[in-house]
């Protein structure tokens, strides 16, 4: 945890450090909704005394946590030393603006304040409108120097969903799909995915919700990450197929079936005891707008099992404007067996999308792209 060799260069000093901010608050994925992901690390005469990130809504937030460590530090090194005070002169990064407002929590300008900090480097400025700058215009005004923007990105990409909840409140959505070599949508996630660190199991864990077909078949209707101790997302059934009652197994994830008339009746959901919306017409904005009431900032719309199921739903996302991201994986195999569907089924949905700000990952298993629809 210390580093060794000192670098002369700050701004690479700087980058390293908001880097390791990115990587702590990554260990509290799945758990922070509807708040972001924050790290924070203390930095003392080029040693890194304190670590911490939020590790879920409601709790202390990242930069709290680092002097509780600072303080176990300094009680055993420096055993006879205030540990209030040395926390003194040191640098805070935090790869989001610290808060100043009191909410769940107080304000951690305050506790940076207190601390005595000297400098404090802020990944990207909080989008939220109760922070929006006047964090970064507190600690100024006490005097500490602070530099915003170390990392930007990578600390807005950490954010994507909960920024964009943020500033447009509305939630993220993702669609994500699968396709054998041969351009076929496939039910199957992949050898492995679903083992811990598999692609798949590590998306399931970045998002609040998903959205499956009900038509699926048991064995691929009941997705849960394998990640250790992972969040489960939500699991929104959509079933609209006559004829093809979800196969709701598994106690793994909560699950919220939206139906229409006709298969609530057929399915006797009501008896079955699960929780359901019906509706006239199976159609995206009662799916979002439960979504929001719940707090849900992100979204995985996952087409497998039947397309026809979900292609609606997709259209809509792109006609209303709430498709941000599409998430593609390419499996490695040739694939005609009954009922495959081509791509060509979507033919039709959309004259012409440009992707932007791509993403690719490529393992033995799969190729992933990610790309985005608005900057
Ligand atoms: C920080 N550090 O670790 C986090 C911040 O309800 P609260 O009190 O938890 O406040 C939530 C808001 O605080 C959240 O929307 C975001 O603007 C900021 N989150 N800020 O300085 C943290 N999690
Ligand atoms: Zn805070």
């Amino acid at each position: 945890r210390v580093r060794c060799g000192m670098v002369e260069d700050e701004s690479v000093d700087d980058g390293f450090y908001i880097r390791r901010c990115v990587e702590l608050a990554r260990r509290a994925i799945g758990f922070t909704s509807p708040n972001p992901l924050v790290g924070c690390v203390i930095v003392k005469d080029g040693k890194i005394v304190g670590e911490g990130f939020h590790p879920k809504a409601g709790q202390p937030h990242a930069e709290v946590t680092p002097f509780l460590l600072h303080l176990k530090l300094c009680l055993q090194v420096f055993a006879l030393r205030d540990a209030g005070n040395s926390a003194e002169n040191a640098t805070a990064y935090v790869s989001l603006e610290p808060c100043n407002h009191y909410g769940r929590t107080p304000p951690c300008t305050e506790a940076l304040i207190k601390a005595k900090v000297k400098k404090v480097v802020v990944g990207m400025v909080d989008p939220n409108p109760i922070v929006a700058s006047k964090g970064v215009a507190r600690l100024q005004d006490a005097g500490i120097v602070v530099t915003v923007g170390v990392e930007e990105e990578l600390c807005k990409r950490l954010n994507e969903t909960w920024i964009h909840q943020m500033l447009t409140g509305k939630p993220f959505v993702t669609l994500r799909y699968s396709l054998s070599v041969n351009g076929h949508f496939l039910d199957q996630l992949g050898e492995g995915v679903t083992e811990a660190g598999g692609y798949y199991s590590k998306l399931l864990q970045e998002y609040d919700a998903i959205i499956l077909s009900g038509s699926l078949s048991e064995k691929f209707s009941s997705p849960t990450s394998q990640e250790p101790g992972a969040n489960q997302p939500l699991r929104i059934v959509v079933a609209n197929n006559p004829g093809q009652f979800p196969s709701l197994t598994t106690e793994a994830s909560k699950t919220i079936v939206f139906a229409d008339k006709e298969i609530a009746a057929e399915a006797d959901l009501a008896r079955k005891e699960i929780e359901a919306v019906v509706l006239d017409r199976i159609d995206l904005t009662p799916i979002l707008e439960h979504c929001r009431c719940q707090g849900l900032c992100s979204i995985l719309l996952d087409m497998r099992g039947s397309i026809r199921d979900l292609e609606e739903l997709v259209r809509e996302t792109i006609e209303q404007n709430v498709l941000q991201k599409i998430v593609v994986e390419v499996l490695p195999y040739w694939d005609e067996s009954d009922g495959a569907e081509s791509l060509v089924v979507l033919n039709g949905l959309v004259k012409r999308l440009e992707l932007k700000n791509l993403r690719s990952e490529i393992s033995n298993r799969s190729l992933v792209v990610e790309g985005y629809l608005q900057n």
